[in-house]
Order: C-alpha cells, then structure tokens, then sequence
C-alpha cells in the first residue's frame, strides 16, 4: 500500500459512447446481454478495485455517459472534464474517435490523460498522434496505473522504462510482465450506480481468466493478453459472483474468451459453482473441441444456461485460412452435446467473408446457420470480417481484399468493412450487394427464433459510396 502522498491526483474516468450499439432492446428476452450495450465497464470495475488497494484514500469519480444517455441525462464532456485532474478513459475500435473527444476536453481543461483497451493496444501511434494523450497503456492495465500514479504523485518518472506504457518520451511500450490474477484483490462493486445499470444489463460481467492460447489470426480479444492463458483463484470468482447476486444480477456473464483452456480447472471451477449458486444463471464462452460431456454436464449443475462457441465457418477451408485449428467432429459434437441437455442454449457465433472465402463457400456456411439456427435453443450470432486496425490481420488482410471505409464507428463487427479478394468476381458494389443479400436473407431467417439481427444502416452504404457508383 502506497504511502500517503502529498500530491494525490483527483481521478475522473469517463465511459465512451458508441454510434451504433450491437443490440437494441431486449427486454422479455433470453439473451444475456445488455439493451443498447449499456453496461459496467470491467476494466473500470478491476482497476479501480485494483487502485484503491494500493491508494485508499484516491478520489475516482466514475461517469457512465451511456448511463447517462439512456436516463436522457444531459451533460458534455467539458462538464465532465472537470471533475478531476486525470481523466482516464477506455476504448475498443468503434469508440476510439468518441475517447479521443475525450481526450482532447481533457487537455483544453489542462488536466493529465490516461487511455487504456483495445485499440489503444494495437493502434498506439495512433492514439500517440492524436496529441491528447499523455500515458497510453498497451495491455494490461494493473501495472502500468501504478507506475503512473506514482509519478504523478511523486513528481517525477519512477523508472526509466515502464513497461505496458506509451508517452511522447517513449513510444514504443516494450515487454510486460503478465499480472498474477492470484495478488489482485478481491473486485468491489461498492459505490457504483448499479441500481441504475440494472435496468439496462440483463447480465453482469466477470473475467474469471485472461487470454486464450489458440492462434485464431482474426481475433483481437484474447491479443490483449498474448499467447497467455491465465486463471483466477476459485474462491475469488465465487464471492464476485454472490456478490453480483446480491445486488440484484440473476444472470451473470463469465466473458471470457474461453473459460475452459485449462478443463481440469474449469472442472473444478464448475463443481464449486454448483455447490454455491444461490439462484443465478450463467453465459459461457469456450472453444467447441474444448467441451466435454463431463464438463457440459457439470455446467448445467453449476446453472450454465448459454455456451457460446466460435464456429465461425463450418467450411474447413475457411476456418484453415483463419488458424482456426477447430475440426468438423468437434464442431457437430459440440451442438450435439449442448442441445441434448435440455437446460442449454448454443449460441454458435459466424463470420462471413473471410481472405479466400468463395461465393459457395459463402452459401454453404449460410445453409448450415440456417439449418442448425432453426431452433429456439440455438442463439445464431452473424459477424463480417473485420481487419481491426493496427492488428497483423488487418496488415494482411489489406493484401488480400478490399478495406470499404476507414471510419471507426463501423468497426463493431456487423458492418461488411472489408470484402476478400476470393468474393471480389465481381465489381465491388455488386459483391457487397450480393453478401448483404446473403446476410439479410439469413438475418431474418433466424430472427425468427431470436430477433438480434439487424439491417445494415443506410450511414454505411452512404459512407463508403455504395449509393453514388463508388
Ligand atoms: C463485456 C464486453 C462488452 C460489454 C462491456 C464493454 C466494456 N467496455 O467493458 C458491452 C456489451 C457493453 C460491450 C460493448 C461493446 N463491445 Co465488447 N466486449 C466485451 C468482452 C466480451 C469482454 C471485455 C471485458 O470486459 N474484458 C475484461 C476487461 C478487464 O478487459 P479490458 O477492458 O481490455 O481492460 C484491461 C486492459 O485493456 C486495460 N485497460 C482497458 N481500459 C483501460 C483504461 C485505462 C485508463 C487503463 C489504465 C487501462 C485500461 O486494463 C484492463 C485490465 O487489465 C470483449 C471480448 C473479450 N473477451 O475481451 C468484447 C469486445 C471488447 N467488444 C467488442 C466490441 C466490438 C464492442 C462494441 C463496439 C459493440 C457495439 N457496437 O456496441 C461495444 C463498445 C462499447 C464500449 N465502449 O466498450 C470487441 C472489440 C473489437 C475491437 N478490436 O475493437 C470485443 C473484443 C469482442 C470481439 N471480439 O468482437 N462489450
Ligand atoms: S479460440 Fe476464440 S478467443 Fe481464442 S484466439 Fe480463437 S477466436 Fe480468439
């Protein structure tokens, strides 16, 4: 625990907006999502756990714009700004031109910038450009936080080089070490607006592990943590979990990238859950080939409701090109196991498009969603490739097809952004016409069971010049 300092900083944290948020009302619905997308950010709620038990007496005022939006509460950020000395703020791809915003009120108002997430993560000298941010933090944000509040404590740069940590005097972060899960403390949800949230998340959150070790090449999550798969202590996913109970969450999401890496652990994490769980029910994610029967079993005692797996393609030509290493059997076996047990949904999640994917691929793969989606167990989720920038898979893909719009707000992964050369037989706009045919057709095929899925918005075509012959 840190010493008191004479000059402990004023914290501010201001949540991002999103232009076009994945999931609209779903109120009266089986989905574990939020309405919206308006939720707790988790990054929020484990760095400032983690800050305050090494700062006790920090003032962190927390911001929830999307709250605030929702409630029709208006306020602008240069209100917000104001509230602190250092304004923090996180951000994945879409909301990276909203955190700027943020950033740039931050620095008009003299106040110190802290910016953490995803895109930071990969598009650093991006955000390194943008002028208004002065500790952009690359992975993992424990360590660095710290290094930061020292300095700005203590007046002066505690080391020279700070890992996980860009700024105009270094701009390249270097190696982190990973965070051992097991020396955090314990997360606290005391003093958030939860009563307010709870009328928009139908799940809560938690991280019960980082990472992902499989070598998906599109995937950005499980990038955050590198190659690394890490777990937390049992005992402290339990008491975060009751303690999301008690404030009101009957549904709790495990976010994870996938929670059964490790299925010794996850064995063990399951059968303590259901010794425990007093009533909630669970959302899980993890691999298909990584579900066993006894695993799948012990998920039902724990109150698992929905296994979402990544099918992506169920062409395996497609699901080579993207390192998926995920075979056709485990596949099958995976719908099989789930929708044999009867308190279990699948929720299969696809990507079309991908770098060498045909137009028969293309259709294959949309006559087996619609097959295996035709069924009120099965929660279909439909994603188009997206080469995120700043990602090794955006750098490739560009050589491999066509990126539509550079604009970030369509980064969420339902817009077409990017067409691969293998779909490009044709001239561009009648490529996107005929994939956005095949995408609506399938929408609303298994909108029938879960009505998620929606029209792409006019913005998109109007931006990347569908409507005017490019
Ligand atoms: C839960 C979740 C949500 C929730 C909560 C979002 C939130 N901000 O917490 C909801 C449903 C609201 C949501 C919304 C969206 N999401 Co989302 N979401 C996730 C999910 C499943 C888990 C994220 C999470 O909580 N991780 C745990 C926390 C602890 O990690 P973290 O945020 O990265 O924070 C760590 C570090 O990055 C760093 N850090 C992060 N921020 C900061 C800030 C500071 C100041 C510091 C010092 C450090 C720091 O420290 C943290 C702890 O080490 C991920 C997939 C995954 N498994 O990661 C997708 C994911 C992040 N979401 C994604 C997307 C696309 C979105 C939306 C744009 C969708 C939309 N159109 O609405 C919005 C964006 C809204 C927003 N402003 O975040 C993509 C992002 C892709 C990309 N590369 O940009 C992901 C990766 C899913 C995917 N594979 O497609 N999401
Ligand atoms: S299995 Fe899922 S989380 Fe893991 S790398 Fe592949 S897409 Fe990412």
């Amino acid at each position: 625990m840190r010493a008191h300092a004479k000059h402990e900083p004023r914290l501010v944290w201001i949540d991002t907006l999103v232009d076009y948020p994945i999931h609209q009302d779903l109120t009266g619905t089986r989905l574990f999502n939020s309405s919206y997308d308006i939720s707790l950010p988790l990054a929020l709620v484990y760095l400032r756990t983690h800050l305050l038990s090494h700062w006790p007496q920090v003032q962190l005022i927390y911001h929830p714009r999307r709250l605030y939006q929702a409630m029709g509460r208006s306020c602008t950020i240069d209100d917000l700004v104001a509230d602190g000395d250092v304004v923090l703020t996180s951000c994945s791809t879409a909301d990276a031109p909203d955190a700027r915003l943020i950033l740039e009120a931050a620095k008009r108002a003299g106040k110190t910038t802290i910016i953490g997430g995803i895109y930071p993560k990969f598009s650093y000298s991006e955000v390194l450009a943008w002028g208004s941010a002065d500790y952009i933090v690359t992975g993992e944000g424990e360590g660095p936080l710290l290094a930061i509040m020292d300095e700005l404590a203590g007046g002066g740069r505690a080391s020279a080089r700070r890992p996980g940590l860009v700024t105009a005097d270094q701009p390249l972060p270097g190696k982190q070490a990973l965070v051992d899960l097991a020396s955090l403390a314990q997360p606290t949800y005391a003093g958030l607006p939860i009563a307010e949230y709870l009328r928009y998340m139908r799940s809560a959150y938690i991280l019960a592990t980082r990472g992902c070790p499989a070598p998906c090449h599109f995937c950005t999550s499980a990038r955050l943590y590198g190659y690394s798969y890490r777990t937390r202590p049992i005992p402290s996913i339990l008491e975060e979990l009751r303690q999301l109970w008690d404030l009101g969450f009957s549904r709790i999401t495990l976010a994870d990238d996938t929670i059964a890496a490790d299925r010794k652990w996850a064995l063990a994490l399951f059968r303590a859950v259901a010794r425990a769980n007093p009533g909630y029910r669970l959302k899980i994610r993890a691999r298909a080939d990584e579900l066993s029967p006894l695993l799948l079993d012990t998920m039902v005692e724990a109150g698992v409701e929905v296994v979402q797996f990544g099918v992506e393609s169920i062409n395996l030509t497609t699901r080579e090109f993207m390192h998926k290493q995920l075979g056709q059997q485990a596949i099958c076996t995976a719908f099989e196991e789930i929708l044999r047990r009867d308190g279990l949904v699948a929720n299969p999640l696809y990507m079309l498009a991908y770098p060498g994917e045909t137009w028969a691929d293309l259709e294959a793969n949309a006559a087996f969603i619609k097959a295996v989606g035709s069924n009120d167990r099965v929660i279909s989720y439909l994603s188009f490739t997206t080469p995120y920038p700043g990602t090794g898979f955006d750098r490739s893909a560009r050589t491999k097809g066509r990126v539509l719009t550079d604009e970030l707000k369509f980064y969420t992964n339902k817009f077409p952004v990017f067409l691969p050369s293998s779909l490009l037989t044709e001239p561009a706009p009648e490529a996107l016409q005929r994939l956005v045919a095949v995408y609506d057709d399938l929408a609303s095929a298994i909108n029938r069971y879960h009505p998620i899925h929606h029209p792409i918005p006019r913005a998109f075509f109007n931006a990347v010049g569908a409507d005017n012959g490019w």
